[in-house]
């Protein structure tokens, strides 16, 4: 037992508890819209920050003491870990984790050593999915960790590094078939580059598409089914990533015909580092019918960089379950890629970070349900546009009018009326349900 401060199952105890180890608001079993909380949300916990994250930052190294790294050698911790996190899900009642093949499983001497050892877990991962139902939400590879990877990996000028690069990536969509992932990520770790006098950018970028066919290829062939999901990132590692938003990865999936098989995965903490709002990129991706999955965090309004916090922000989380719920669902689902902060040093603080996120986003789709009911927005948003439902909207909207032809409308219309935008007032809307109103 790793969780021994965690006697039982975290329970739903309801708003007025205090017992900070249960929740106030997430009750799996709720229906909400015809469906249980569980099935909307499908939470996921982030297996590189909750079991492998040791607080280290650029200042100072690891400052966290796990019992499930106290192990004989590498394969020994990392059974060990494998049984630490279905003991967490478990007691925590999330049905789902996410893995890069290097957090679950370490790098051996050689290709063949490495991909032995990942086997190895996945055979112990499969056996705990097995006996306990938790279920993996998408695996990837780490290409971004070791040293050979400092240029980048599909990205590197050096196709004997983009071979590794696949090498991993073909045995981590093993993996994930194998776990019966819904989903298969690319985050691009060093995809991008320090500077523009040392790199080809359309090689690149050419490169990039080219590996992400032969993994499509491959993955269809492995009998992968679910979604390739890109994660957009603008800066970190790299000065300047590739995947650098929602409407710049959509643009280059069109551009490389890849747009079939894949969706996104956004990232809250992302989304803030691109200077976007969550809620930008969510209706960026959503609008192209192309949101897959979110990553589920936050940053700090005080600095720039990605911290990668737990999400507690109400309105943004409401700004997702609307965005998520007006679309019908996610194919993927609510993955924590949240850490505690460093000096959260007990692991009883994990328990507190998933449960605060858990309970955030279960009111948050209560809220975002009501507000769909009630068309709180929806109704104003519509009538702002209600000129292109008839007429010569209509006609402008079927690709039918021309240019002189509007030139002549407007000649008869006379200068259009001023009309308000009513932001204030939308606002006033949408912090009313946030506190219960209406
Ligand atoms: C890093 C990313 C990473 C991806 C998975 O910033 O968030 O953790 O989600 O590779
Ligand atoms: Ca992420
Ligand atoms: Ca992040």
């Amino acid at each position: 037992m790793y969780f021994p401060e965690v006697k039982s199952v975290v329970r739903y105890e309801g708003p007025r508890s205090k017992n900070p180890l249960a929740f106030k608001f997430y009750d799996s079993r709720r229906k909400v819209g015809g469906k249980t909380m569980e099935e909307h949300l499908r939470f996921s916990v982030a297996y590189w920050h909750t079991f492998k994250g040791t607080g280290a930052d650029p200042f100072g190294g690891g400052v966290y003491d796990r019992p499930w790294n106290n192990g004989r050698d590498a394969m020994d911790i990392a059974e060990k870990t494998m049984d630490a996190c279905f003991e967490f899900c478990t007691k925590l009642g999330v049905n789902y984790y996410c893995f890069h093949d290097r957090d679950i499983a370490p790098e051996g001497a050689t290709i063949a050593e490495t991909n032995r050892n990942l086997d190895r877990i996945v055979k112990r991962a499969a056996k705990w999915q097995r006996e306990t139902g938790v279920k993996l939400l998408w695996g990837t590879a780490n290409c971004f960790s070791h040293p050979r990877y400092t240029h980048g990996a599909a990205t590197n000028p050096d196709p004997r590094v983009l071979a590794y690069a696949a090498s991993q990536v073909r045995r981590a969509i093993d993996a994930t078939v194998e776990l019966g992932g819904r989903g298969y990520v690319f985050w691009g770790g060093r995809e991008g580059y320090a500077s523009l006098i040392n790199t080809d950018l359309k090689h690149e970028r050419e490169q990039m598409a080219a590996f992400l066919h032969m993994a499509v290829d491959y993955g269809r062939k492995a009998g992968f089914k679910g979604p390739f999901f890109i994660e957009p990132k603008p800066k970190e590692p790299s000065t300047h990533q590739y995947d650098f938003d929602s409407a710049t990865c959509l643009g280059f999936l069109r551009e490389f015909d890849l747009l079939d098989d894949f969706m996104l995965n956004l990232e809250a903490n992302h989304a803030t580092l691109a200077t976007h709002s969550f809620e930008h990129e969510m209706v960026t991706a959503s609008a192209a019918g192309k949101l897959g999955s979110l990553d589920i965090n936050r940053g700090d309004q005080t600095v720039g960089w990605d911290t990668d916090q737990f999400p507690t922000d109400l309105y943004t989380a409401t700004w997702a379950m609307y965005v998520v719920l007006q679309q019908g669902g996610l194919k993927g689902g609510l993955n924590f890629d949240a850490k505690v902060r460093r000096g959260s040093f007990d692991t009883v603080d994990l328990f507190h970070a998933h449960i605060g996120g858990m309970d955030t986003f279960a009111r948050a789709l209560v809220i975002a349900d009501r507000l769909i009911k009630d068309k709180a927005l929806a109704k104003p948003l519509a009538d702002r546009y209600a000129g292109y439902r008839t007429g010569m909207g209509k006609k402008i909207m079927a690709g039918k009018a021309t240019l002189p032809e509007l030139e002549k409308w407007a000649m008869s219309q006379g200068e259009p009326p001023k009309t308000s935008g009513r932001v204030e007032a939308l606002e006033n809307i949408l912090n009313e349900y946030l506190h219960g109103g209406r």
